[in-house]
């Protein structure tokens, strides 16, 4: 009698274990399942209202629109270094997938980074990096090689002033960390003695606002009324700068250049108020980035130096030291081919 039962009972626990084990399996297939129809991307610019990054945007729609994945994207009014901490909240909160995001701090968003991979979130910096806190993102997608960015707005501006006057930088935020490593490499390169009689008097922030932006230009004129050159390294700050300037009556004796759409720079080449200035493809940068979501929400890549991806269009791509990609490569516009981009 009791031997029946204790035969009953073993085979209750083996049945359970069973189903048991069986579910935990199809619990695993399902997660290991996870389709690209079914992950949700998201992408954090600066600030809203910025064209630049409506172009990034327009390259991560594109990979959505091919490959299916769910696509949103959210920016604060402003670009303060803490504005977008409760935007990464309210996404992990959501479960995404992945946080794409161009930082306004290089260090202010680490705790809220860290709560997001604790989550299984996959985090990556688009359009710079946050240098020295690598391990509170995954990967980190550059426009182009940083190290070169500011040395070649330097030799820009050295080309279209005779290498000789003072020049001065407009920036974006106090933080940004893209600009701020630019600025570096500006002063790193006037170094060099081909720039011996080149002087950088003062570098101003516009905050990426088109308003306070034009209102610092013009303080810059004021203040320096022999100054030759104006270097602003950010989309929103060579617009408004190129407009004081014209305002101003300035070019071409004081030349403005640095970073800007094509787009918003296309009149100010045409009436000559700016004759050079320089950027890469934010559209291919938001499309290599997107691309590279998938593969790494998938796990079809892994997030490490020497990994390859494909980006279509864009050929095979390494992740290379620091877990950095750079999307690459730029492009000097002028009179000559600036009506041959629109962005
Ligand atoms: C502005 C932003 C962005 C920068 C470009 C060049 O749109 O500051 O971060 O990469 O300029």
């Amino acid at each position: 009698m009791l031997n029946k039962k204790f035969k009953v009972l073993l085979a209750a626990v083996v049945v359970f274990l069973c189903l048991f084990g069986i579910s935990a399996q199809g619990q695993e297939e399902a997660v290991g399942e996870k389709s690209v129809e079914d992950l949700e991307i998201v992408f954090i610019p600066k600030n809203s209202g910025n064209p630049y990054f409506d172009s990034i945007v327009g390259g991560f729609e594109k990979a959505s629109e091919e490959m299916g994945f769910t696509f949103n994207t959210i920016a604060p009014a402003t670009a303060e270094a803490t504005s977008q901490i409760p935007f990464i909240k309210t996404q992990i909160q959501r479960g995404v997938d992945v946080i794409a995001i161009a930082p306004n701090s290089p260090d202010a968003l680490n705790q809220v980074f860290k709560q997001a991979m604790d989550e299984g979130i996959v985090v990556m910096i688009v359009n710079s990096d946050i240098p020295g806190s690598e391990e509170y993102r995954d990967v980190a997608i550059l426009p182009m090689d940083f190290e070169i960015t500011g040395s070649s707005q330097i030799e820009l501006m050295g080309s279209l002033i005779d290498y000789s006057g003072d020049i001065a930088v407009l920036s974006a935020t106090t933080d940004a960390p893209d600009q701020n490593y630019w600025i570096e490499g500006m002063k790193e390169a006037l170094k060099d003695p081909k720039y011996a009689n080149m002087k950088l008097v003062d570098v101003v922030y516009g905050d990426d606002d088109p308003q306070k932006s034009l209102t610092e230009a013009e303080a810059l004129l004021t203040k320096y009324p022999n100054l030759r050159g104006i270097i602003s390294p950010t989309t929103v700050g060579v617009a408004a700068t190129a407009q004081a300037v014209e305002n101003a009556g300035r070019a071409p004796e004081l030349q403005v250049t640095g970073l800007g759409t094509p787009n918003q720079m296309r009149r100010f080449i045409k009436n000559g108020t700016v004759t050079a200035f320089a950027l890469w493809s934010p559209f291919d940068e938001g499309y290599l980035a997107a691309n590279l979501a998938v593969d790494l929400a998938l796990g079809n890549v892994a997030a490490e130096e020497g990994a390859t991806f494909t980006v279509p269009g864009l050929g095979e791509r390494v992740i290379g030291p620091n877990r950095v990609i750079i999307t690459g490569p730029p492009t000097v516009f002028d009179k000559d081919n600036i009506d041959n981009f629109d962005f």
